[in-house]
């Protein structure tokens, strides 16, 4: 199949990124997945015909009808969803009733098994009518053994803990990190978790699971993964070398508050 220019870019980027995650040691296994809404940069997807039946959803995204994905594929590696992401990921179409997809390309790969969360997402970025396509989901170790900790996870206590380890943080991840407590991964409650803590924050901790994070593209929202994963790990050697670390001050983050307009 030949995809336009826009479309081979954001396959380009699916690759990249899934590279990043693979080396970064956050997708052990099949671990994590990526959903890009692609409805604006592929019309010409809207007439492919369906390769597979139709699959039901489990709820109505009622924004989304005839909405187009690219989607990692469930049991897929993102070692080899980089190497080759339409080998490993498929692209589909939300059905006229917006409680059905169908697949549109690659024969024989089903979406993620976090499909229930990401479409629930898209479904809400559009209602909000945001300008974010990308969503993803990954295992980033450091942050992820921070939420093994019950007193990290009262709001906000990790976003002040992140934001004090690296001015980055703040600058770059200005809304700080969402806790959803342990949800069954795959399932809608754990969307609707999810989705509760999108309306504050752009990237959310699944208690003992992962992080999920949205963004215009996926660099974007790698990036914001990527900065509080290395506060994590300042946090972290801080406290390998045998010390609490002290933090930025209170008047050091009101002065970059204000300097970068947060
Ligand atoms: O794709 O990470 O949460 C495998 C997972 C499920
Ligand atoms: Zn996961």
């Amino acid at each position: 199949m030949k995809y336009n220019k826009q479309l081979s870019d954001i396959i380009s980027q699916v690759a990249q990124i899934s590279g990043y995650l693979w080396e970064k040691g956050w997708a052990e296994r099949n671990g994590g997945n990526i959903s890009y809404n692609i409805t604006e940069f592929a019309p010409e997807l809207m007439s492919f015909e369906a390769i597979a039946p139709e699959v039901e959803i489990g709820f109505e995204v009622s924004h989304l009808k005839n909405a187009i994905f690219y989607v990692t594929g469930t049991g897929k590696r993102m070692r080899y969803v980089s190497q080759s992401p339409l080998d490993n990921g498929s692209i589909i179409r939300i059905c006229d009733d917006c409680r059905h997809y169908e697949t549109i390309a690659e024969y024989d790969i089903r979406p993620t098994s976090e499909l229930p969360s990401h479409l629930a997402i898209h479904d809400y970025l559009q209602v909000r009518s945001s300008s974010y396509k990308a969503v993803m989901h990954t295992h980033p170790t450091d942050l992820i053994a921070m939420s093994h900790h019950t007193p990290f996870l009262k709001k906000d206590v990790l976003t002040h803990l992140l934001w004090s380890m690296i001015p980055e943080t703040r600058a770059f991840c200005p809304k700080g990190l969402g806790i959803v407590p342990y949800k069954l991964p795959g399932s809608v409650e754990l969307a609707t978790a999810t989705i509760e803590q999108l309306k504050n924050y752009d990237v959310v901790m699944w208690e003992k699971h992962g992080v999920l994070a949205v963004g215009e593209n996926l660099i974007e929202a790698f990036d914001m993964i990527d900065t509080l994963s290395k506060s994590a790990q300042i946090y972290m050697d801080s406290r390998m070398m045998g010390f609490i670390p002290e933090g930025l001050s209170d008047l050091q983050m009101d002065e970059l508050r204000e300097a970068f307009n947060l």
